[in-house]
């Protein structure tokens, strides 16, 4: 099965999926491998693995761990070329689709394909959308674009529909990690409501009520990072899993 297969069922089995971003930035490697393996057992669904800048050299060294530690599959969350590993089981192939800067559409892309194909990596093409989320994330200030408006739900359909029709596979709407709002559920519903493509859903989401009512939006993805680098006690990872889990 591959690991988008594995994400499609994990959507039908359970509801809706719990992903856990491991930014290699700011890990406690120590207690890296307890921490997985923790999480694993407490409902996560899937590793993210990736940063907006990326200023530790042991990238393929943490993914390594993480494998090591779960058997949910690890996912590569690029903040740029020089996140990609053959230790993966796959890559988040994005497109900054809300953006118009083509280094993010294309560029990065056309630099990263050809290590990609050489490694076997498998890639899930994904329409990377950043949603204005009160303040100005990395996401935003790296990739020199602007984020949609948030209160401009009909902007968002017409970006997620363009990229149905592309032939991507998945759209993420990113308020951007650490996001003072996350991404509104008036707007995730509106899109997973005109749009076919399974939504991941991330920045800002701080509370397991939060993701439960992205969820019920139509969600079928959630992303946490911060709140879990700042409380990573397993039972507040059981929390999430559980609210999202909604079957
Ligand atoms: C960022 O969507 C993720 O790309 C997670 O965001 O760190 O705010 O949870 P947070």
């Amino acid at each position: 099965m591959t690991t988008f297969e594995q994400l499609q069922k994990i959507k039908s089995d359970r509801g809706a999926g719990f992903l856990l971003l491991i930014d290699p930035d700011n890990i406690d490697s120590k207690n890296l491998p307890r921490f997985i393996g923790e999480a694993t057992k407490a409902g996560t669904d899937a590793f993210l693995v990736g940063g907006s800048l990326m200023l530790s050299n042991e990238f393929d060294k943490t993914l390594k761990v993480i494998k090591e530690n779960t058997n949910a599959p690890v996912i590569i969350f690029p903040g740029g070329v020089s996140q990609v590993s053959s230790v993966a089981d796959a890559i988040l192939f994005l497109l900054l689709i809300s953006g118009r800067n083509p280094d993010y559409l294309i560029g990065n892309q056309v630099n990263a394909a050809p290590i990609i194909k050489r490694m076997k990596l498998e890639a899930i093409s994904t329409g990377y959308m950043l949603i204005e989320g009160g303040n100005v994330t990395s996401a935003e200030f790296m990739s020199n674009t602007k984020p949609i408006p948030r209160e401009k739900p009909d902007i968002a359909v017409a970006h997620a529909l363009a990229a149905e029709l592309i032939g991507l596979k998945m759209l993420y709407l990113e308020a951007g990690s650490g996001a003072r709002q996350s991404v509104p559920d008036a707007m995730i519903k509106k899109v997973t409501t005109t749009c076919s493509l399974p939504v991941i859903v991330g920045g800002g989401i701080r509370t397991p009520e939060e993701a439960r009512n992205k969820v019920n939006a139509g969600a079928s993805f959630i992303v946490t990072g911060t709140i879990i680098e700042e409380n990573s006690h397993k039972s507040l990872i059981q929390e999430f899993a559980d609210a999202i889990h909604t079957s």
